[in-house]
């Protein structure tokens, strides 16, 4: 695939605002909030969307749910709650083509989602 604006946040050719980081994955503030929490997670493998995710990759999508539950444990909210979000493609939401969980707290969210 394509290099995306978050391969060069992996690479730190541009800023972010880093508040998790291990040998695979990186979790990162999102530029245009959503809620008061919102941290992207992201593999450092550049996996385009869910749909380009295979076998080999699902120990990795797992460390990326536990890196955001873990987040929301040490941050302290995960009690109150939070939501995880994966956009897929042009109808999914997706604008940035390196898959990422969304992580969202810190206010009541509302279901369904638009
Ligand atoms: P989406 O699921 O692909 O729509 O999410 C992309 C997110 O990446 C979106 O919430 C943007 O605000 C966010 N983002 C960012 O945090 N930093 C950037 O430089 C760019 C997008 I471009």
């Amino acid at each position: 695939m394509g290099d995306t604006i978050f391969g060069k946040i992996i690479r730190r050719e541009i800023p972010a605002d880093i508040v998790y980081e291990d040998d695979e994955i990186i979790g990162f503030r999102d530029v245009n909030p959503q809620a008061p929490v919102h941290v992207l997670f992201i593999p450092r493998k550049p996996i385009a969307t869910l749909n380009d995710a295979t076998a080999d990759d699902a120990t990795l999508l797992g460390k990326l749910l536990l890196a955001c539950a873990g987040y929301a444990k040490r941050e302290g909210f995960a009690e109150q709650g939070y939501r995880t979000v994966i956009n897929c493609n042009e109808h999914g939401g997706q604008t940035v083509y390196h898959i990422h969980v969304h992580l969202l707290a810190g206010r009541s969210l509302h279901w369904p989602p638009g």
